[in-house]
Order: structure tokens, then C-alpha cells, then sequence
């Protein structure tokens, strides 16, 4: 068995006080440091991603222009590539990171497994590359990315967890229907780490 780590879209945007702040965002991002400050030696290999997109440009039908966001098909301007915004909320710390993915340059983007590696791989191969047999996801926000990220980790044929005191949602309803959806398909939901 060799397990990663996925911590998903812990950005400042993401988080109290950013564009599409999430409540919780900040404790996600102080709670996983301390995480894996006590835990890094259960993971062989562990990701950070980040929505990474582009300026000027709708990317896709993602950013709501004309009208105002709905927060489930269109969202505020945020996490746009090279912005404070898009960076890794400071409270994160990613100096035991081992592969950065950027994400939505362009495109609507939920799951890290759309993105790109600094060196230019998918994740998939880079997980079949390490020999990873198990994932744990974190991060934000549990009803979209880490949701999306989970159920493609699952698609690739590791074992997948959630850890739930290390991921927050947008909303209450849809991180709670996002959670159901994940347990039925498979992906176990660690409630106590
Ligand atoms: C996300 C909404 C829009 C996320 C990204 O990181 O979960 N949510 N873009």
C-alpha cells in the first residue's frame, strides 16, 4: 500500500475575506499544516492544487458576466493566475508539497485530475507513476472540487478517503448531498483522523 495526500484549492480566495470565501476556509488551511506537520509519514507522495485561472477572459462560461453568479454553474471572478487570490492561503504550509497542479486555465476546472503538474503531467499518470495505491483528499471546497477530485481519484482505481475535519463547503446542503454521493460510490469518509 502507498497512499497520497490530495490537498485541494487551499487558496486565499477560497478562504474568509476572498473572492469566493468559504466559512472554514482558514481552519482548513491551519488544520491540514498541522496535519501533516504529525502525519506526513503516512503519505509516499503529497499533491497540492490550486484553481489557476486566467485573466480577462470568462474562462469558459466559469466567471458570470452580465449576470449576477449563481454559485453552482457560475461564480465570481476568483482565482485568477498571478493575483493574491490564487495563492496558497498563507496558513498552508507547502514546503513538504511534492507536485503543485494548477487548474482552469481557460476551462471550468473542479478536479484536480483536469489539471497540469509543473512539469507538464496529468495527476493520474503521476499517481500510477509513484505506484500510489490510496488516496486521502482535504481541502476546498468539499461540494465542488474536493467532491470532483474524490469521485475522479475513484475513476483512476485507488481507494479513496475524505478526511471531513479537513475539508470546507460552499454551501451546507450541497457539502452534505456531495458527502452522500461520495460514500455511495465508494469513497470512505474519515470522520476522526
Ligand atoms: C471551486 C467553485 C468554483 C472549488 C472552484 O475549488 O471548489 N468552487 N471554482
Amino acid at each position: 500500500m502507498s497512499r497520497a495526500l490530495l490537498i485541494v484549492d487551499v487558496q486565499n480566495d477560497f478562504t474568509e475575506g476572498g473572492a469566493l470565501g468559504v466559512d472554514g476556509g482558514a481552519a482548513v488551511a491551519r488544520d491540514v499544516t498541522a496535519f501533516l506537520a504529525e502525519r506526513a509519514g503516512d503519505y509516499a507522495l503529497v499533491v497540492a492544487s490550486r484553481d489557476w485561472h486566467l485573466p480577462m477572459s470568462d474562462n469558459g462560461g466559469h466567471f458570470a458576466t452580465g449576470s449576477p453568479p449563481d454559485f453552482v454553474n457560475t461564480w465570481p471572478v476568483h482565482c485568477v493566475s498571478g493575483t493574491p487570490g490564487a495563492e496558497y492561503h498563507p496558513d498552508l504550509d507547502v514546503s513538504g508539497v511534492h507536485v503543485h497542479v494548477k487548474k482552469g486555465q481557460g476551462v471550468p476546472a473542479y478536479s484536480m485530475f483536469e489539471g497540469i503538474t509543473d512539469s507538464g503531467s496529468g495527476l493520474a499518470a503521476v499517481l500510477t507513476e509513484q505506484g500510489i495505491t490510496d488516496v486521502d483528499v482535504v481541502g476546498i471546497a468539499t461540494d465542488y472540487c474536493v467532491r470532483a477530485s474524490a469521485l475522479d481519484a475513484l475513476g483512476t482505481g485507488v481507494a479513496v478517503r475524505v478526511l471531513t475535519p479537513l475539508v470546507a463547503g460552499v454551501a451546507a446542503e450541497s457539502s452534505q448531498a456531495a458527502l452522500v454521493e461520495m460514500k455511495d460510490a465508494g469513497i470512505e469518509l474519515v470522520d476522526s483522523i
